[in-house]
């Protein structure tokens, strides 16, 4: 390699130098140099995680160049970008996803292992990024990357919590919590940007005063002033030049407020201030599918969407010389209700800030949002005690009781004689303590509301959202979830990517209904045959984690029985375990009873308040203890948990999975997308007819997909009529002995107490109805037993499965929020001189 000074009067952004270029030589002295400039470290004495870092920068510096120039192409046009406001974002392991999307896997191999080192090795040393909880923040990932994959204009706005998602340990079985320190070794993929930075305050009071033309306003005097600062990860798109920001915020203290405090001489005082405004970006809230009424929730709900407007108003007067056309450059989405307080910032920013009448205000905000409900469940709907509220915003809550008496005198107009109605439409819930409704604030904010499967869509209409769907039928739409391919399938499963590759070129990976293509070749034996050794090609790999991480060994020839998602008892892992203990129970009868070998695999978090969640993850391996090492068992059955599920561990499992068990009562999950990864990686679904299970069984055929249970109307009929679980108990002796076998203490060492409280929940509640689907469920699961021994009739449906699932693709789903929701269009980004395909 030789080197060249660069000529001064040329850009030193370059392709193709020795900075960023992609030849194997190129890439190895990169990776060398970014050990030696970036981590100051010889070679002989670097750890691992050096060595990932290194490489790292390296990736990092060959997406600068089309990250700058995507930013300068949205600039340079004054585009419409999609704003996607989210308090949660899952990205997962960016360096895997990087090699991939910038088509360097291949020779980055190369160069690492021609440096003496193993890339999967260096691969493993990232930490997951875990700044969400489950299913909605890896949405919000999976539409970042079809949106930069689709060439649409975007920007991801959140927040950067310096801990994520708790790491999950096990102890005696029991799930131990400890802190997430992803920032230890400092973070590679991000930029901070402190020039950009914006101030956002806090409490104190309103007031009225004239302005110069003697006109009545009322200005906000807050009590104290955070500062936002920015950090932009770079989003790149699949085969693309377009690197999207994701901008998170860090909050620190003001400067200028603590110089007073110093100076007045209250130092110690001064530093707790500092450190009371630094806790709003400590910690993500651990919780999925419940709010948890804290002020620091609330806190960093504001200022996340305050910094995300301030940016947003910024941005468009550059190019603007007014607000009132703001949704014709801006469409901001709401991931559900966590940022809805955008809607009163907005409209105070116009008002306040801009002199803007409150009817001008109002359209332009209400053009320029639009709200995706994620959950049904009645007591995940975020509400904010008026009390705490006024405190910490009182101006946003004037505004709010003004867009109310607004709306409630409009409702009275529309339906004078409905009074009751009123009350269920008011913004505030009435009652001894008063509450602020974000979901309502949302929907009369916003103009479009969607859900995200089409039986969730439609019970919102019939049910959570009834009586705004009779105002604005117009309004609602459905948006069927989707996760991207490049992630679930091409980095998690590259050996069956490759097999697509090799029979359909690679036009799968951007338009997957492709795959449709492969149904021609069902019949050929080869073909089957290859699908085969696949699958248990990664199932081998899962059992050698299995081994390696919870000394159990595994029989990759048994079905692989896989459920993993947060533990929630709507989502009944028990349901689960109710069938292995069924199992187990028959085999202690008759210990020659003919079973087929299963493999039963777990993971997941419970959220730490939330005993029920982790009684739960204490049975699962209670049961496993007991039913591993029983002799009677013979192998046949295994249990295990597998600790800390998250992306980059789901991306090993979905790959293995024979069975992806999807048995949420039905009504309840509003979509869920691990359903998805798993069918798309040749997985068969035993699941309810519940969120997005239904419309994937529609995509792979009725007669691919195990179904069983009782329907939502079911559901709600049973309940109406006065459901009594414990008859089903006395009714049914298959059930009765799996429950008193738990009660009995047999797998809690003859302590009768210790899951009484879940056996009691069930007995004498069950909110979510695991006895009256019980016998169902063991039925259907015979089926699948029985299927599996079919091997060409199981191949058969594991292809269709696989291959009939491009509707769940993310860009399918991006390009149906872009054309009816945000009016967006993409927008290619042009590098002069540089074919990617080439590269
Ligand atoms: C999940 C839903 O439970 C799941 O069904 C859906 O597929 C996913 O969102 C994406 O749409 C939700 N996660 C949360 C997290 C919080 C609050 C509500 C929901 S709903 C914190």
């Amino acid at each position: 390699m030789t080197q060249s000074l660069i000529p001064i009067n040329e850009c030193p952004i370059q392709i193709e130098d020795d900075r960023t270029g992609t030849s194997v030589e190129t890439l190895k002295r990169a990776f060398a140099d970014n050990l030696f400039y970036e981590l100051g470290k010889y070679e002989t004495i670097a750890t691992k995680e050096d060595f990932y870092m290194a490489l790292a920068y390296t990736l990092r510096d060959r997406l600068l160049s089309r990250w700058l120039k995507t930013v300068k192409t949205y600039e340079d046009h004054s585009v419409k970008i999609v704003y996607y406001l989210s308090a949660e974002f899952l990205m997962g392991r960016h360096l895997g996803n990087s090699l991939i999307n910038l088509h360097l896997y291949d020779r980055v191999r190369q160069a690492v292992e021609e440096s003496g080192l193993n890339l999967d090795e260096l691969l493993e040393q990232e930490p997951d990024p875990g700044l969400g909880n489950g299913g909605l923040g890896r949405l919000a990932a999976c539409f970042l990357d079809s949106l930069a994959t689709l060439e649409i204009p975007a920007v991801g706005y959140g927040i950067r919590y310096e801990f994520g998602i708790f790491h999950q340990t096990m102890q005696d079985g029991w799930q131990a919590e400890i802190p997430d320190k992803w920032l230890r070794f400092g973070n590679p993929w991000e930029i901070p940007r402190p020039e950009e930075s914006v101030e956002v305050k806090f409490g104190g009071h309103t007031e009225i005063y004239h302005d110069e033309k003697g006109r009545e306003r009322i200005r906000w005097i807050p009590a104290k002033t955070v500062i936002g600062i920015p950090y932009d990860t770079p989003v790149p798109g699949y085969d693309t030049n377009t690197v999207n920001p994701l901008r998170l915020w860090k909050a620190e203290a003001s400067d200028a407020f603590n110089f007073e405090a110093f100076n007045a001489g209250n130092y110690d005082g001064a530093v707790a201030d500092k450190m009371r405004s630094e806790t709003i970006s400590k910690v993500l809230y651990p919780n999925d599918n419940t709010p948890q009424g804290k002020q620091l929730r609330l806190e960093q709900q504001y200022f996340f969407v305050a910094c995300s407007l301030r940016d947003i108003v910024k941005r468009h007067l550059r190019h603007n010389s007014s607000l009132y056309n703001l949704n014709e450059t801006a469409a901001i989405q709401l991931n559900d209700t966590h940022p809805a307080i955008a809607i009163a910032e907005l409209m105070r920013v116009l008002l306040d800030e801009h002199g803007i009448d409150w009817d001008s205000a109002w359209r332009v905000t209400q053009k320029t949002f639009a709200y995706t409900n994620h959950t049904l469940l009645p007591e995940a709907l975020e509400k904010w005690s008026v009390g705490l509220f006024g405190y910490l915003l009182p101006r946003h809550l004037e505004v709010i009781y003004e867009i109310n008496r607004r709306f409630l005198e409009d409702v009275h107009r529309w339906y004078p004689d409905d009074d009751s109605l009123l009350g269920r439409l008011s913004l505030i819930e009435e009652g001894p303590e008063k509450f602020v409704r974000m979901a309502h604030l949302a929907c009369v904010g916003s103009h479009a509301i969607n859900g995200v499967a089409a039986l969730h869509t439609d019970l919102l209409k019939k049910d959570t959202l009834r009586d705004f769907y009779k105002l604005w039928p117009e309004k609602f739409f459905n948006k069927t979830n989707g996760v991207t391919p490049r992630r679930w399938i091409l980095l998690s499963n590259p050996t069956l990517s490759q097999f697509y590759s090799s029979k359909l070129g690679e036009g799968w990976l951007k338009d997957l209904d492709q795959l449709r293509q492969l149904e021609s070749q069902i019949d050929d034996p080869e073909f089957c045959e290859q699908w085969r050794q696949i699958k248990l090609y990664n199932k081998q790999l899962l059992a050698d984690y299995i081994w390696k991480f919870n000394g159990v060994e595994v029989d990759p020839h048994s079905i692989f029985d896989i459920q993993v998602k947060r533990i929630h008892e709507y989502k009944r892992q028990h349901l689960d375990v109710l069938h292995i203990i069924t199992l187990y129970n028959r085999i202690k009868q008759n210990p020659n009873i003919n079973i087929y070998p299963r493999t039963f695999i777990f993971g997941g978090k419970a959220a730490p308040g939330y005993f029920m969640a982790k009684l739960i993850i204490k049975l699962i391996n209670a049961v496993g203890e007991v039913v591993n090492k029983d002799p009677d068992v013979r192998g046949r059955l295994k249990v295990v948990f597998l600790a800390n599920f998250n992306a980059s561990l789901g991306q090993r499992i979905y790959p293995a999975a024979d069975l992806s068990e999807q048995i949420s009562t039905a009504g309840k999950e509003a979509s869920g997308t691990g359903n998805m990864k798993f069918a798309m990686n040749g997985s068969l679904t035993i699941g309810t007819l519940d969120g997005a299970n239904i419309e994937i069984r529609e995509e792979a055929g009725f007669e691919n997909f195990f179904l069983f249970g009782l329907t939502a109307e079911e559901v709600y009929a049973l309940k109406s009529k006065g459901y009594k679980p414990l008859d089903y108990y006395h009714r049914n002796p298959e059930l009765k002995g799996v429950i008193d076998r738990i009660s009995s203490g047999y797998f809690s060492h003859g302590n009768e107490e210790l899951f009484k409280p879940l056996v009691d929940s069930l007995m004498y509640h069950d909110e979510y109805m695991l006895f009256a689907d019980y016998q169902a469920y063991i039925d259907c699961q015979r089926q699948v037993s029985m299927a599996f021994q079919d091997t060409q009739k199981w191949t058969r449906m594991s292809i269709l499965n696989a291959i009939r699932m491009g509707k769940f693709s993310s860009d399918r789903t991006i390009r149906e929020y872009c054309n009816e929701i945000w009016n967006v269009k993409s927008i290619p980004v042009e590098m002069e001189g540089y074919n990617p395909e080439a590269a």
